[in-house]
This record gives C-alpha cells, structure tokens and sequence, in this order.
C-alpha cells in the first residue's frame, strides 16, 4: 500500500490556521512544526492492539460541532486526508491513520447535552465516554442500551460509527434500532442535523444509518441521540461449566425457554480462554473442575426474588438433564462483577504472549464452534502450534455472544508469522463465506479486513456503497484507505 498523492502534504501553514481557528494550546498537537515530541503523537497514532500503526503529526481536538465543520471544510478545500478517532479502542485498525493522514480525535466534546426522564431519549456529544453515559443513566435509574469490555475508553460517537455490538445486544438489538438521531459533519464542512429524539420519523430515507457502522468514511458523528431503557432492579448472574458444544446449544434452548423475558445476556467461552484467563491473571476460578465450555448467563427483571428463584431453577434443571456439569449463582455484586470480568477480561489477557490474531464472525449458531476446532486442526497440522518457543501459535481460542450468534475466534501467537497467516487467510474467510457467515459481525472492516470484504459483500453491494462514499466525500479524504 502507497501513499495516495493525490492528498496534500500537512504545511506548517495549515497548522498556523486550525492554531488560529481552534485557539487553545492543547487542542492542536502539531508535529509538522515540532511543537510537540513524536511521543506525544504516539497515542494517536497507534491502534488499541498495538498492530497497526500511522505517522501522523497533527491531532486537532475541536471542541464544537462547528470547529468540526470548519476545520473538515478546510481539509476537503486543501485536500488534506483525515481519521476521525474516538477513543482508539477499535480493533480493525480503522481509528489510525495509515499514512499521515490528520487525527481529529473527538475526546474533548463530551457533553451529555439532554435526557428526557419519561421516553429515555439521551442526546450525547460524540465524544462521550460509554461508562460516563451508562453511569449518568443508572442515577436517572435507565440503562445505555450498549455494553462492552472497553466502555471506559470508548465513545458513543465511536460505538455508533462501528456499530458495536456487545454483551446487551440479545436484549437490547443494535444501534441500528436504538439510535434515534445523528448530527453530523459531512466533508464539505455541511453540518447534518438528523438528531432527531423521536422513536418514528418515516418520512424518506433514513440517511443517520449510513454512519451506523461507517466507520468514519463518510463524515465525522458529532453528536447522537439514543433510546435508552428502564435499568433492571434485579440483575442476577449465573456461570457454568459444560462438556460439548451440543450442550452449550441446549443450555442456550432452555435459557431461553425458562428463562424467557428475563434473559438479558448469554456468553459462550471455551475453556481455553478461561485457562488463559487463569494464567495472565491468576484469579480464584469460580469451579473447581475444568470445563470444556462455560457459559455466562444474566438475568434482568423487576423481581429479584422471583428472578433469583427462577434462575436457580433454571439451574437445577439443566443440572439433572446433565445439559450442564457444575455451576454458580453470584451472591452480590461483587461476585457478579468478578463472573463478567471471566468474560469481559479475555480479549486483554491474550495479547499476553505478542501479537494476536482475531476474527469477529457471525457463524449460523449450529455450526460456530466447528471454525475453532477446524482452525485447529489446520494450526497443528502445519507444525505451527505448540508449547515451545519455536511454535509461533500459543493456542486457538473461541468465545463470543453466544445470543447473537457471534463468534471470537483468536489464535495468540508469540510473534506474528506469514506461515500463520497463509494458514488462517482467506482459509477463514472461505469457511465463512461457504456458510453464509459474515466475516466482521460488529468490530467493522477497518484495514484489517480490507482485503476480504468481497466474502460478505457481492459486486452490486460493493458498487452502490462506492456510488455513496463518493456522493458524500468526492474527494475521498474521510479516513482513506480502509475498507472502502
Ligand atoms: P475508535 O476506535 O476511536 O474508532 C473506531 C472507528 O470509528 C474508526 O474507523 C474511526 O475512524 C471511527 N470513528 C470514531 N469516532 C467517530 C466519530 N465521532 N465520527 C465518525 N467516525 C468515528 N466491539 C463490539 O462491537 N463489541 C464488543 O463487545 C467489544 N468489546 C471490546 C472490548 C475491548 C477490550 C476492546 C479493546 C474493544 C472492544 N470492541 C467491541 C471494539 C469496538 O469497536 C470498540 O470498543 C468501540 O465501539 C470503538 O469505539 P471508539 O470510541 O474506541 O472508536
Ligand atoms: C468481546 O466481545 C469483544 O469481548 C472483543 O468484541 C473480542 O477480542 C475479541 O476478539
Ligand atoms: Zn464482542
């Protein structure tokens, strides 16, 4: 991949504007002139994996929808590329510039601006940290309709333009449903305002959904507003321990039916992600016996006792059909906290040996695991997996939510390999595309699965969002060289 020529340089001239337009010191961090060490850039430049890595050396923090505007205005006149970035914990490499494209990180427009107490209708700045959102909502006694191991980081601005999914999705839907309104700042500096608060607005086309899962292609979100809902008084949370994947299957069957309008999340982890998980943290482990499968079960209603009660049941049951081998019930929040975190702690604890790599798939739900042991298969058969230094592959790990079908394949490696990379690609991609999978579910495309799209995504598909992408941004300076 080359630089793209057709971009402008960054001038010390244009850094003397946006310093002129955005006035405080620290919302122009500018490398072009020296102004500020190659250290400072790295953050910015760097994604949340530490894989894929840019060279920026000018990050513009606007403070307002319309800094925004004129600085995107300014960019598109002078044909300067940009990366619209929220809080870098995106894991496709598409937050990053490639090149030295400008970083306009959206971290200082944070406002929460409204929250309508009767409907739930929330109006977010973009750059609104998910945890600070969720906990203004649980003190209105309302939940974010969003949850995810990065909440502390991440920014509803970046969870809408990735579409993240996350561990409430089964309960909750996607952001395609609960976003109720956009505003947004198009590359010609036009200040879309779509933010409407409203759950039905049917009058033409619905253009707020193309920058759900745009991934900063064709305009940057500055502000949204979203459904949010009545927080459960009672939340329970239940993990277990299961002998086939079969059995994860018919535990899910019978959740869903014993537990039915209750069921707010169910987790699925293999059971060499929980060792993992043992390993690089060293936590007490909630069974004593090791498992082939675990699964993560929540609860949420508005009786605890009735809930708690149910949920044992539940238990019960699946215990004397033999569909589960061993199991727990959290007995506060504490308890409850430390079973989430076996779930939400993975992804950070596999980075552990070096380098990992990750596939996010949408898989139909009988056949999921089967890409995990395939994997496998394939790792060890071509002598790449092993215990020894010598093996690049620590492991073939699986997990995801289980609810929505949503696999996390991930093989930690102790260095990153080509010999591992022409095993898993497209070999990965090809098993998916043969079952009508897709080959992102909820991270995006980003660089990472640049290449791949085609599995998911047919000519015609390709053509028409091409037509889009140029409609918005003729020029192509928004957050080039990623999937589009
Ligand atoms: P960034 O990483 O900064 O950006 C992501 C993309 O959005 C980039 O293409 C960027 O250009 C664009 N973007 C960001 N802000 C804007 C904006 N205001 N306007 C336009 N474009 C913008 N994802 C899931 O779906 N489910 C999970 O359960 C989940 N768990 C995670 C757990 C961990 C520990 C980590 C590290 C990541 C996880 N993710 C998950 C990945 C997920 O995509 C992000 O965490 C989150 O949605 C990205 O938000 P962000 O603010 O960090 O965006
Ligand atoms: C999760 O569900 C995230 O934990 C991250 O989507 C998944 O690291 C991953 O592969
Ligand atoms: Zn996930």
């Amino acid at each position: 991949l080359q630089r793209d020529e057709k971009y402008a340089h960054v001038t010390p001239e244009h850094v003397a504007f946006f310093r002129d337009l955005l006035g405080a010191e620290s919302a122009v961090l500018d490398g072009v002139g020296g102004g500020v060490a190659e250290a400072d850039l790295e953050p910015f430049n760097e994604d949340w994996m530490r894989k894929y890595r840019g060279q920026s050396r000018l990050v513009l923090r606007p403070s307002s929808t319309e800094d925004v505007s004129k600085i995107l205005k300014y960019c598109n006149d002078n044909k300067l590329a940009v990366v619209p970035q929220g809080g870098n914990t995106g894991l496709v490499g598409g937050s990053v510039p490639v090149f030295d494209e400008i970083v306009i990180s959206m971290s200082r427009m944070n406002a929460i601006h409204s929250f309508d107490e009767v409907s739930g209708s929330l109006v977010v700045d973009a750059g609104c940290i998910l945890e600070v959102a969720d906990h203004f909502l649980a003190s209105k006694g309302y939940i974010f309709p969003l949850d995810l191991g990065a909440k502390g980081s991440c920014h509803v601005g970046g969870n809408v333009a990735t579409n993240a999914g996350g561990l409430r999705l089964l309960r909750y839907g996607s952001l395609h449903g609960n976003v109720l309104g956009i505003e947004a700042v198009l590359p010609d500096g036009t200040i879309m305002n779509d933010l409407c608060t409203l759950r039905k607005n049917n009058t033409g086309y619905d253009l707020k959904q193309l920058f759900i899962g745009g991934e900063g292609t064709i305009g940057i979100i500055t502000k949204v507003a979203v459904q949010c809902h009545q927080r459960s008084p009672a939340v329970n949370v239940a993990y277990f321990g299961l002998e086939s994947y079969d059995k994860v299957q018919l535990a899910f069957r019978e959740a869903k039916k014993q537990l039915s309008e209750i069921l707010s999340a169910f987790e699925l982890m293999d059971g060499k992600s929980q060792r993992i998980l043992d390993t690089v943290k060293g936590d007490r482990k909630p069974l004593d016996d090791d498992h082939a499968f675990y699964c993560l079960v929540e609860t949420s209603g508005s009786n605890g006792e009735h809930d708690y009660e149910k949920l044992e049941k539940f238990l019960e049951d699946v215990m004397t059909k033999e569909i589960i081998a061993d199991g727990v019930v959290a007995q506060d929040e504490t308890q409850a906290k430390s079973l989430w975190a076996r779930r939400e702690g993975i992804t950070e604890c596999l980075g552990h040996w070096g380098g990992v790599y990750k596939y996010d798939l949408s898989i139909p739900i009988a056949e999921l695991y089967q890409l995990v042991e395939d994997v496998k298969a394939r790792m060890t058969s071509e002598g790449l997996l092993g215990d020894t230094e010598d093996h690049p592959v620590v492991d073939v790990v699986g997990y995801g939510h289980m609810g929505d079908a949503n696999l996390h394949l991930n093989i930690p490696v102790r260095r990153y390999d080509a010999a591992v990379e022409k095993a898993l690609e497209p070999y990965v991609y090809e098993w998916i595309a043969e079952r009508k999978g897709s080959i992102s579910a909820e991270h995006g495309i980003g660089v990472a699965k640049k290449a791949y799209i085609g599995y998911s995504k047919d000519e015609t598909m390709m053509r028409l969002m091409k037509q889009i992408k140029t409609l918005y941004d003729p020029n192509g300076i928004m957050n080039p060289y990623k999937y589009i």
